[in-house]
């Protein structure tokens, strides 16, 4: 027996019949990680390294996971996972640099640590808000299946990211639509400072697989063989027989929640028990007990280790910085569309703004069988506003689904499915509900191209506005939520040929697309729109009606209103400007508009107040001033939540308000 091996082992690793060449891998593989933290550490003491997560004491989760996929199949870490990294066989300058920041890394240090993904090694990393990745999981399980790949999908959560909302809802769509993702809890006493009893309240957390009508295992998360086993056991059987599982991973936090952050409120016999059930002292002290590692051996597998960290952190420290590079970075928060236009044909029929935005789709679900449309009730029951009506019996269950009401998880998993090459259209049942949603949007959506240069050909629906006595919770004009977010574009048709064009486009377009559709307008605006498929540019006003005297500045059902109330004070000679698209915004036609006729009035139906029109209002001051012959106006709704009677919603809504401020300043 070896001089160091004192003590009885925490696991019974015999039970496991791997032959010695795959244990030695196994080890090889556990040990590496390790190093490289304990490195790290001396690092980060040394003040040459920023923030880091340690995963000491739980590698054999990451490495055994990892090691039990297949190299095609997606794995989704989180920070404490550099096992999976290091296990897909990175190179670790890479990984170095992208530590500190540099080009080499995956983010053109853009962001840090493991909160980046890549194709080249089939790894989505995290966003900090830890739970949306369930649902991208989801996705990217969704497409393989499809496609009928026989694929599965690992994804991480600690403990404490279980108690969040995205966790439930992720669970419950691959529950419901039996997508092989293998859910990996990695259950290690602390999320920072709270301990489990102050988190959640079931005895294990596989437990509740249950309430999703879901398959669980509990495995004990620092034996490196039984992870190994059971992860490559069930994988091939849901390979097979695609279902979601449930993993929860029993091990323990022995450093702070990030180094120097500190461990005083872990009770110190916690600590010591979980020191002995070390998954790599273990597994190696068994090894060598076993003969099966020799002393020499495990010193070559060390020696080696030891110096591809050193040459790989030479090379990561020889790197310089990256410099900031102001075209660069401004040409990356978006996807460059490919040029593509088709143009309108002649032969038109005159239909309604709802039929329109139903032609779009049916014609891209045609054109793109990879898009997959996902939404409350839309499939039988074609969605509240029967806007999808008769796709289901035309492109069938897979790409026309129902979804659970679960708005944040549902743009997860369109995230996956673009990830994953297809792309996803998501109908919010109103746009309203897009809050529910949000996160995903503004933060795993829109920023997904800058990060780590992945495109997201993801198009959100939102079915918006008031005027149609709806109240506070179904009338809402949001788009200035996210026209200010850098990666998304925002579209906002007033009329049934723009907005079968520009749907059309946006499905085209490799980029997040949020497409405003104005409630109000789906059944009473018609107009000749061409029958079959064509495309508009993104980013593109349109002058509506010419003038000299006063621009009116508008878009959705603001265009409307401007035209009638235009007809009925016979109000002549004044530029009408439907923007149709918010992000990006037309501002050279709105400036040369405004440079012909020196006054400026913008109309929205949004509350002013950090509204679209402000912004507006601010480019205008700023680029055409001296063009100005009085004050740049905005005209819009009340700063109350919109009212339900009608009469509150009329006064509420700028209609009369704009004739007002029109008459001022045709007269000023
Ligand atoms: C939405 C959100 N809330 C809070 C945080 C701050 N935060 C980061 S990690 C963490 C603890 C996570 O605990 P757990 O999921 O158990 O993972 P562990 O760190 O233990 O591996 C917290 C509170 C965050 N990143 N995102």
């Amino acid at each position: 027996m070896p001089e160091h091996f004192t003590r009885d082992l925490a696991f019974d690793y015999k039970k496991y019949d791997f032959p010695n060449q795959q244990l030695l891998e196994l080890f090889q593989a556990l040990l590496k990680p390790r190093m490289i933290e304990e490195k790290m550490l001396i690092l980060l003491r040394q003040g040459k390294i920023s923030k880091w997560f340690s995963g000491i004491g739980q590698e054999a989760i990451s490495v055994g996971v990892t090691m039990a996929m297949q190299e095609k199949e997606y794995i989704l870490p989180m920070h404490r996972n550099l096992g999976v990294f290091t296990s897909r066989n990175i190179p670790l300058y890479r990984l170095f640099s992208q530590w500190q920041g540099k080009a080499s890394g995956f983010t053109k240090g853009r962001d840090r640590s493991f909160h980046f993904g890549t194709q080249e090694y089939k790894i989505v990393g995290m966003i900090s808000h830890l739970g949306p990745q369930l649902g991208v999981a989801d996705g990217i399980a969704l497409a393989h299946k499809i496609r009928n790949e026989k694929q599965v999908t690992a994804v991480f959560t600690g403990e404490g990211g279980t108690s969040e909302g995205d966790f439930h809802e992720a669970l419950n769509i691959a529950s419901v639509w039996d997508l092989p993702v293998i859910f990996c809890i990695e259950n290690n006493g602390y999320g920072l400072s709270t301990p489990t009893t102050e988190q959640y309240r079931c005895e294990h957390l596989a437990d509740r697989a249950a309430g999703y009508g879901m398959e669980s295992h509990i495995i004990d998360g620092n034996n490196i063989l039984e992870v190994y086993a059971k992860v490559s056991e069930i994988a091939s059987s849901m390979r097979e027989n695609p279902r979601p599982v449930l993993l929860e991973f029993k091990t323990f936090r022995r450093r702070g929640h990030e180094e120097a952050s500190g461990t005083k409120y872990v009770p110190e016999d916690l600590m010591q028990t979980w020191e002995k059930k070390d998954p790599v002292t273990n597994f190696r002290e068994y090894l060598v007990a076993e003969n099966i590692l020799t002393e020499n051996q495990l010193q070559e597998i060390s020696d080696e280790i030891s110096s591809e960290i050193e040459e790989h952190l030479q090379l990561a420290f020889s790197e310089a910085p990256v410099e900031a590079n102001l075209k660069n970075e401004l040409q990356d928060v978006y996807e460059t569309a490919e040029e593509f236009k088709i143009f309108p044909s002649e032969d038109t029929q005159e239909i309604r703004f709802v039929d329109a935005i139903a032609q779009s789709i049916y014609e891209s679900m045609q054109r793109h069988p990879d898009l997959v449309l996902m939404g409350q009730d839309i499939a039988e029951y074609g969605g509240v506003f029967k806007i999808t009506e008769g796709m289901l019996e035309r492109y069938g269950k897979d790409r026309v689904r129902n979804t659970p009401i679960c708005e944040s998880a549902i743009v997860s998993t369109a995230v996956g499915l673009a990830i994953n090459g297809m792309k996803a259209m998501v109908e919010m049942q109103f746009g309203d509900f897009v809050s529910s949603g949000f996160n995903p949007i503004v933060n795993y959506l829109a920023k997904l191209k800058y990060r780590w240069d992945q495109s997201a050909n993801v198009v959100i629906r939102m079915p918006c506005g008031a005027g149609v006595g709806a109240g506070p919770f179904h009338s809402q004009s949001n788009e200035a939520w996210f026209t200010k977010v850098p990666g998304l574009k925002v579209i906002y048709p007033a009329f049934p040929y723009d907005a079968k064009g520009l749907l059309n486009a946006a499905f085209n377009d490799p980029n997040p697309v949020l497409f405003f559709e104005h409630k109000a307008l789906y059944r009473s605006i018609r107009q000749e729109v061409p029958k079959d498929y064509y495309t508009l540019e993104i980013g593109e006003a349109a002058v509506i009606q010419e003038g000299e005297k006063v621009s009116v500045v508008t878009y959705g059902a603001g265009v409307h209103w401007a035209l009638e109330s235009l007809k009925e004070e016979k109000m002549e000679d004044i530029e009408l400007i439907d923007l149709r698209c918010l992000q990006p915004l037309d501002v050279d036609m709105i400036c040369e508009s405004v440079s012909k006729t020196g006054k400026v009035l913008i109309l929205t139906e949004d509350s002013l107040f950090g509204s679209l029109a402000s912004e507006i209002s601010a480019i205008i001051t700023e680029n055409c001033f001296e063009k100005l012959d009085a004050p740049v106006l905005r005209v819009g709704s009340l700063e109350t939540p919109i009212p339900f009677a009608a009469a509150l919603e009329e006064q509420y809504l700028p209609k009369q308000r704009f004739k007002e401020k029109l008459q001022y300043l045709i007269e000023y």
